[in-house]
């Protein structure tokens, strides 16, 4: 059977191949990437999170009051459009359910909407946002979030080439109508299935 050499290396690591999208390759690093600068460190006591858009209550969270929200924690790996794949990273936040209990999402919600600092948007069918691997995470590795992963908060949406993965988030918009994110206005594919390898275009 033909095996690509990124194959080989994820079964000298000890993986199953099977986990590697099409068009990857394993990295053992975790790599930093976006557009733009880290923003500067945030003042957590002015900080906020929003849930507005197609919600019964919007609403305006502090980071007190989002941390005092139930918290779960997972394990997936990460796939980049820029090629390279991570297994195994753990994440730990809030679930979008426990946002979703307090804004309670109208009928029309369709689509979700990250928004996050210097107006970098990110856009996703709700039932990615809603995915029980998906998650608004403080940590990464049992550790807060470094600045330039995201600190204090990002999405992770499981299932998706992680640009939808919004670093950084300050709130999210429901919305009935689809709404093309930063990444997605540039030339990538609005799916971005990395097992279909939607990479670009429509
Ligand atoms: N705010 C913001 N979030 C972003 C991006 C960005 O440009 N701005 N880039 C995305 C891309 S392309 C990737 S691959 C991941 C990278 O996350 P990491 O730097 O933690 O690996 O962040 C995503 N989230
Ligand atoms: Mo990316």
């Amino acid at each position: 059977m033909f095996r690509s050499k990124a194959e080989k290396k994820v079964i000298e690591l000890g993986y199953d191949p099977a986990r590697l999208p099409p068009g990857q390759y394993l990295t053992e690093k975790w790599p930093v990437l976006h557009a733009g600068e880290v923003p500067s460190y945030p003042d957590l006591s002015t900080w906020t999170l929003r849930v507005f858009g197609e919600v019964e209550n919007e609403i305006e969270l502090s980071w007190e009051q989002l941390n005092e929200l139930p918290r779960s924690s997972n394990v997936q790996d990460i796939h980049c459009v820029t090629r390279w794949s991570r297994f195994d990273t753990q994440f730990e936040g809030v679930h979008w359910s426990e946002l979703a209990k307090l804004a309670q999402p109208k009928p029309t919600a369709r689509f979700a909407i990250a928004h996050a600092e210097a107006g970098f948007t990110s856009n996703v069918p709700l039932s990615f946002l809603a995915d029980p691997n998906a998650l608004l995470a403080t940590h990464g590795n049992g550790e807060p979030l470094t600045p330039e992963h995201g600190y204090p908060l990002r999405l992770v949406i499981p299932g998706k080439y992680f640009w939808k993965s919004a670093k950084w988030l300050r709130g999210i918009e429901l919305s009935s109508t689809d709404k093309p994110g930063f990444w997605e206005r540039y030339g990538y594919h609005n799916d971005a299935d990395p097992w279909r390898e939607e990479r670009y275009g429509f």
